[in-house]
């Protein structure tokens, strides 16, 4: 066991959880030389590159990248062209921990790298996970393991401790699905807002109806994130997964039991991204 009662109990009550060393060095290092080699790359393009397996963009630059400022600021389903992120997704602390919260019996579902790099303006507006990928019930965690160190200035991940266990708020807004949650929702996040911090190799586990988002990185230092999305074995997705992948469905933890588990709601159907990823969705807002 990896998380004490105190530290269950804690995500039980406020959604979120943080925990230090949640991958080995030698992890750490591979998934960062693995970033910088990404962002190398990055500097021979100057629109979205790279394909998924529906045929998206892989990799998602921000307006006014250059080779000189380069502003990466997604890579969609890097599980799938990376040894080291797959790893990490399948085998580390960070898929104990996630165990430990929603299994024994744990299925991959997506996962992506949300990158700040110094100079640029990316944000993610307030939202919460699951109305992206409502599935037949709520267990599901979003694993957000911090490759760089995440300070107050470089664009953390803020989030509302105890939202999870309030209503689903609906990311539609006049027929245009934004991706983020209504004007009078954001005040209300921003007035309760706690800011997760941590050295490189922290993790922050999030439930999937957490209320989050993050201001833009306000300082020299990168801010890269590998967010991992797992969800309970039986539960089952009740729309296409927005970030497609080799992997997804793969139980990473248990085994599969056949059952389906399922909880009340009812929420709008999510709208799947047409581009590179949801920052465009999220443009709209
Ligand atoms: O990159 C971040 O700060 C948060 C990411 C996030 O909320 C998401 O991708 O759903």
């Amino acid at each position: 066991m990896i998380l004490n009662d105190e530290q269950k109990a804690f995500f039980d009550q406020q959604g979120y959880l943080l925990v230090d060393n949640a991958v080995t060095d030698e992890q750490l290092k591979a998934l960062r030389r693995q970033f910088a080699d990404w962002v190398e790359d990055s500097k021979a393009h100057d629109a979205a590159y790279g394909e998924t397996i529906d045929g998206r963009a892989r990799f998602d630059l921000e307006p006014g990248h250059s080779a000189d400022k380069p502003a990466l600021r997604r890579i969609n389903a890097p599980t799938d062209i990376s040894d080291d992120y797959y790893r990490v997704m399948r085998a580390s602390r960070m898929t104990d921990c996630v165990a430990e919260l929603i299994g024994p019996s744990v299925k991959y579902h997506h996962s992506k790298v949300n990158s700040k790099l110094p100079d640029t303006a990316t944000v993610v507006k307030w939202h919460q996970d699951f109305p992206f990928t409502p599935h037949s019930n709520d267990d599901l965690i979003t694993a957000l393991l911090m490759v760089d160190e995440v300070t107050a200035e470089n664009g953390p991940l803020q989030v509302v401790p105890g939202s999870h266990k309030g209503e689903i708020y609906d990311l539609w807004h006049d027929g245009v699905f934004t991706g983020a949650v209504a004007d009078e929702v954001t005040r209300y996040c921003l007035d309760n807002a706690v800011t997760c911090t941590g050295k490189a190799g922290s993790l922050c586990l999030m439930h999937t109806r957490l209320l989050h988002g993050s201001a833009p990185n306000m300082s020299a230092q990168p801010r890269t994130l590998f967010i991992t999305v797992y969800s309970a074995e039986d539960a089952l997705p009740c729309s296409p997964n927005p970030v497609p992948n080799r992997h997804q469905g793969e139980v990473v933890r248990g085994e599969a039991s056949g059952h389906i588990r399922s909880t009340a709601f009812d929420i709008p159907m999510p709208q799947m991204p047409k581009a590179a990823s949801f920052f465009d969705q999220q443009a709209q807002g």
